[in-house]
């Protein structure tokens, strides 16, 4: 499981505060706080509420660059954005994310090639979020046709099925599920798979509960990589019980050796 931290988001009122103060001290510290909890790269979001985004995130990754050596996952919306980041980032970059929209396609998958990044592929078009799984799964063979077709290795490719909160859509969980494992249908070699994973409990009690139940489940279905808060201790133990289960490959070394010295 590749592991993406998703604390370094402007929605956690404390985060917001620091990127508005430029408080580095309290960025580099939720940075290492995640690394030492096995990692294998960072989301970095300025948040909603953010007035200038493009410093802000130029800002973000030149205060996580400071402390960590890790892949960081520019979260943004915007590809304007999103490139201002490519441009200084030394490691590898993930972009987060492109919907499938031609236009926005057309930009990423380009700096993607050209910065040599992996790319998220929300199923997502401005038409809005899909409604079933023939919907979700149609926009997925956009996005790697897409990709395919502009020599982008699917292999880099992480299609992501917009996990949605269960106190709003409880019967479409099913079907996002599903979408994880046939995704991996579309194309061979097959696309990797992501998911927010805290977007299923937003607005809900038991959130913890809802959060380790959805990502074994998920992980059962194939997922390979997931945005998630890294410090729930309870969610790392079923991540790893659950690969162990499957005896799956676990490409997060760190959290294997975390399991080890139980
Ligand atoms: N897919 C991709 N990227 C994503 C998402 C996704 N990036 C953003 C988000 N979804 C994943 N990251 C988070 C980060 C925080 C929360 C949810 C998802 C969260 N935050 C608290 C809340 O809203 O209740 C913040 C409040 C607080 O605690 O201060 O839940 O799906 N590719």
């Amino acid at each position: 499981m590749f592991i993406i931290g998703e604390l370094i988001n402007g929605m956690y009122k404390n985060v917001g505060q620091a990127i508005r103060k430029r408080d580095k001290s309290i960025i580099q510290e939720i940075a290492l706080k995640q690394i030492e909890a096995g990692v294998d790269a960072l989301d970095l979001n300025c948040g909603p509420l953010s007035e200038n985004p493009l410093e802000d995130m130029c800002w973000l990754v030149e205060t996580v660059q400071e402390v960590v050596d890790k892949p960081l996952c520019l979260d943004s919306s915007k590809p304007r954005i999103i490139e201002a980041g490519l441009k200084i980032i030394k490691n590898k970059a993930i972009i987060n994310s492109t919907s499938a929209d031609l236009e926005k396609l057309e930009i990423l998958v380009d700096l993607a090639k050209r910065y040599n990044a992996k790319l998220i592929g929300l199923t997502l078009s401005s038409k809005g979020v899909p409604q079933n799984k023939e919907q979700r799964l149609e926009l997925a063979a956009e996005i790697v046709a897409y990709c395919s077709r502009e020599d982008f290795s699917i292999e880099d490719l992480y299609l992501d099925p917009v996990v949605l909160p269960i106190n709003v859509a409880q019967d479409r969980q099913r079907d996002i599920l599903d979408s994880i494992q046939e995704f991996k249908v579309i194309s061979e070699p097959p696309p990797k798979t992501i998911v927010g994973l805290s977007n299923i409990s937003q607005g809900a009690s038991q959130r913890p509960l809802l959060n380790r139940t959805f990502i074994t489940m998920a992980i059962s279905f194939g997922l390979d990589a997931a945005i998630l808060n890294p410090l729930d201790n309870e969610l790392i133990n079923a991540i790893i019980t659950s690969e162990l289960i499957l005896n799956r490959q676990i490409y997060c070394e760190s959290f294997l050796k975390a399991y080890r010295k139980r």
